[in-house]
C-alpha cells in the first residue's frame, strides 16, 4: 500500500483521472490511496489569500510560502512523516528509474506550484523537487497525476502478474516491438506472416528484433544504456546493415 497526498489550489483537476481505469480500481482495491487538498483551506487571513506579486517587480503572481508551508506542516502532524515533494520544472528529471525508486515509499506528498512560482522559501520544507520535462506546464496538478500513474505501476497489487513483467522493458531499455490484434487484414495491410505461425520461439525471435529496430531508428541514445546479449548486438549489426542499405537505394 501507498500513500498519495496533494496539496493544489484546483483540486477539481484530480477528480476523473483517479475516478477511471488501474488507478480507479487500485484505489478500490486499498493499494493505492490518494487524498487532495486545497491548499487554500490553509490560508489564516480572511479572505484566503493563496498568491501575491513578487518582490522586486516582474509580471505575474508567485504563491504565497504560509499556506503552503501549513499545509505541508499539518499533513505531517496527523499523517506520519511523508517525502515531501516539490512539483516544478526546476526539479529534478522524472523517468522509470525515479517512478521505481518513489514507489519505495509508503507516503509521498506532492506540492503544485502554479503561477509564476512559489516564494523560494518554501524549499525548505521540501525533500526533494521533480519535473516531468523540459517544457512549461500551467501548474504541477498535471505532472503529479503523471507521476503517480507511473509510480503506481510498480507498488505490488497495482498491476496483474502479467503486466508487471511488461514493466521490466524499459528497464531493459527497449522500445516495444509492434504489437496487432484481430482482423488479419486491415485495409489492405497484412499481420506479419510469423505471428500466425504458431512458431513461439519465431515469434519470440522476430519480436526481439523489431524492438532493437525501433529503438535504433527511433531512440538511438537508449541503446547507449542498455546491456545487449551477443545474439542482440549480431541483431544490430543485421538491422544498421539493412537500414543502410534502405538509405542507399
Ligand atoms: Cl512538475 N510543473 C510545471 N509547472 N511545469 C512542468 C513540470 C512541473 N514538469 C515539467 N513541466
Amino acid at each position: 500500500m501507498i500513500r498519495f497526498d496533494i496539496l493544489t489550489l484546483f483540486p477539481d483537476m484530480f477528480q476523473s483521472p483517479l475516478a477511471s481505469s488501474v488507478l480507479k480500481k487500485a484505489i478500490d482495491r486499498g493499494v493505492i490511496k490518494v487524498r487532495v487538498f486545497n491548499i487554500r483551506d490553509f490560508t489564516m487571513d480572511k479572505h484566503r489569500v493563496v498568491d501575491d506579486s513578487p518582490y522586486g517587480g516582474g509580471s505575474g503572481m508567485v504563491m504565497k510560502a504560509g499556506p503552503i508551508v501549513e499545509g505541508i506542516e499539518r499533513l505531517k502532524s496527523t499523517n506520519g512523516s511523508p517525502r515531501v515533494i516539490l512539483m516544478t520544472p526546476q526539479g529534478v528529471p522524472f523517468d522509470h528509474s525515479q517512478a521505481k525508486r518513489l514507489s519505495q515509499y509508503d507516503h509521498l506528498l506532492f506540492v503544485c506550484g502554479r503561477y509564476e512560482g512559489v516564494d523560494e522559501r518554501v524549499r525548505g520544507y521540501v525533500d526533494e523537487e521533480v519535473s516531468i520535462g523540459d517544457y512549461i506546464l500551467m501548474g504541477g496538478e498535471l505532472a503529479v497525476m503523471v507521476v503517480i500513474d507511473a509510480v503506481s505501476r510498480f507498488v505490488p497489487g497495482v498491476l496483474g502478474s502479467e503486466e508487471s513483467v511488461l514493466e521490466e522493458s524499459f528497464a531493459n531499455a527497449l522500445l516495444e516491438y509492434p504489437q496487432y490484434t484481430r482482423p488479419r487484414v486491415f485495409r489492405g495491410k497484412r499481420v506479419p506472416e510469423v505471428l500466425i505461425s504458431g512458431d513461439h520461439r519465431q515469434i519470440t525471435h522476430w519480436r526481439r528484433r523489431e524492438a532493437l529496430k525501433r529503438t535504433f531508428i527511433r531512440r538511438p541514445d537508449l541503446l547507449e544504456k542498455v546491456n545487449l546479449s551477443e545474439g542482440d548486438l549480431a541483431l544490430l549489426e543485421e538491422i544498421k546493415r539493412e537500414e543502410r542499405e534502405a538509405r542507399d537505394n
